[in-house]
């Protein structure tokens, strides 16, 4: 009997595990039977827009995090699959921070390409995996939401790719349940024109802050202030844009914070980040961690270390996306297949965790956390037979990129990098960033 493998997602991690296993299967390879099982209609994770928020039209959480007018927050040059370059896709070199659409279209090309689509059962949202101990197999119980019918199978392996920027971290702060205008988490934010001439106040200092207040701050937004809790950006803002310490507390129409001062705002949006959240996994299988780039209990960042026929693939922070998931996804598919040995000894694997844990501590900033996910992309790559690539010219790419930011964060979407795949340079986009108000793929191709 071969071997079944559940994939659950079909997001950038889950369509890298069945480009993994397609691969293999090309070279001649006899391969386990994969079924990847998605809740959403289509496949691409969060990079399958929706104007949806709240609940999907089945009533499940809708998944999307991504919105209307995004576009990458890091060069694309960064993330390039090594085995289906931009040429390779557009028929030419394109700009390096393309649009949501650009990039869906992308990470579309290379499974249509390997025609793995009849492998994924959609709308079919996982509600429950369970291990059984005398089988030494596991239970994988799903909801076909079309037919709205509930069946369960059986499968040797078992690789998690639901992503961890969906289930959104909402705090509450005191007098949120009187404030007159809007209060919204990222996960929710849509159309920045919705905020044109408002006076907006975010909460956190990380990515979606930096970028939903860039985005409305783009399409018009009055003013930006963002509350930070640790530490600011610290960027050039314009203006019309504030970072103030701590919110304290809000009333009917002002936000009040640490350093004694007061904002009269419209609409406050929390930009404080995701929880890694299974509902599908019980105790024994489910992954606790914060997000950081030494994920708790993976060994090798993907083996389930309390039972390692259990993988999980995009675990981590991410600074390497698309090109990690496709390591991850190679390594994974090799101990599964048997090329790959997990040690037996229990205590080597946690020792693994471990170590990584203090590669990661032992960083003192951005450029050492940056090489560190670099080196563990270069050693997960050097266990397959994934398209090594000049993983160290990636790392440069982030780091001039984290200098264009220092420089003007309105404008480092305006550079342009190398491709480390095909070593040819993006042109420069046609448009600055600031003044691209039309995105569509049509537009951003037109160079
Ligand atoms: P996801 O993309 O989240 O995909 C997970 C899939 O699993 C989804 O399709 C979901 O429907 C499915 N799923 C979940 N639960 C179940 C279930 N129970 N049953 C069945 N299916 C299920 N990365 C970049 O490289 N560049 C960027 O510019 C960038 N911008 C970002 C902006 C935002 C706002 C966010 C939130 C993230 C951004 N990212 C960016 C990071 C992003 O995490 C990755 O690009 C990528 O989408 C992660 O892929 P994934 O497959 O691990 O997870
Ligand atoms: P991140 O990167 O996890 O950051 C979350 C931010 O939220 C971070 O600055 C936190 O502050 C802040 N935070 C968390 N809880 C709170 C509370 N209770 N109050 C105030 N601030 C809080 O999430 P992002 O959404 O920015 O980015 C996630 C992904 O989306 C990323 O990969 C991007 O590509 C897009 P701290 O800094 O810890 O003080």
């Amino acid at each position: 009997m071969k071997k079944r493998v559940a994939v659950i997602g079909a997001g950038p991690s889950g369509l890298a595990q069945l480009r993994a296993f397609q691969s293999a299967k090309a070279k001649g390879e006899d391969i386990p039977e994969i079924v990847c099982f998605e809740k959403q209609s289509n496949w691409g994770g969060l990079w399958n827009y929706t104007w949806r928020t709240g609940l999907d039209e089945h009533g499940e959480p809708v998944h999307c995090s991504m919105y209307r007018y995004l576009w990458s927050n890091g060069p694309k040059e960064g993330l390039e699959f090594a085995d289906y370059s931009f040429e390779e896709h557009f028929g030419k070199q394109i700009a390096s921070y393309p649009p949501r659409a650009v990039l869906f279209d992308y990470i579309e090309g290379r499974v249509n390409k390997a025609k793995v689509r009849d492998w994924i059962r959609f709308c079919t949202t996982v509600r429950m995996v369970n291990y059984n101990e005398d089988k030494g197999n596991f239970t994988v119980t799903v909801h076909d939401l079309k037919a709205d019918r509930m069946y369960s199978e059986e499968f040797d392996n078992v690789i998690v790719a639901s992503g961890h920027f969906s289930v959104p971290n909402v705090p509450e702060y005191p007098g949120f349940d009187k404030f007159n205008g809007r209060v919204l988490h990222a996960h929710d934010f849509r159309d920045a024109r919705e905020f044109a001439g408002k006076d907006l106040l975010l909460l956190g200092s990380s990515y979606s802050a930096e970028d939903i207040g860039s985005q409305c701050w783009k399409y018009g937004a009055n003013s930006i202030t963002v509350a930070y809790r640790n530490a600011p950006m610290g960027f050039k803002w314009p203006d019309n844009w504030k970072e103030v310490p701590k919110l304290e507390r809000v009333d009917e129409t002002t936000a009040y914070f640490a350093d004694g001062t007061s904002r009269k705002v419209d609409a406050i949006i929390l930009c404080t980040g995701y929880k890694h959240h299974f509902p599908f996994l019980p105790d024994d299988l489910r992954l606790k961690t914060a997000n950081r780039l030494a994920t708790a209990d993976l060994y090798k960042g993907v083996a389930w270390v309390h039972n390692p026929k259990l993988f999980y693939v995009g675990m981590q922070d991410q600074w390497f996306t698309f090109n990690m998931f496709d390591a991850q996804a190679w390594w994974v598919r090799d101990a599964i297949m048997g090329k790959i040995e997990i040690p037996t000894d229990k205590a080597v694997l946690l020792k693994d965790v471990e170590d990584r844990v203090a590669g990661e501590d032992a960083g003192e900033d951005a450029h050492d956390a940056i090489h560190y996910q670099g080196d563990y992309v270069k050693e997960l790559i050097a266990e397959t037979d994934y398209p090594s690539f000049d993983v160290d010219g990636a790392c440069e790419a982030f780091f001039e990129w984290k200098d264009h930011k220092k420089q003007d964060i309105m404008a480092f979407r305006n550079d342009a990098y190398r491709s480390v795949i095909t070593g040819t340079m993006a042109p420069i986009h046609h448009t600055p960033w600031k003044d691209a108000l039309e995105d569509s793929m049509e537009s951003y191709l037109r160079n």
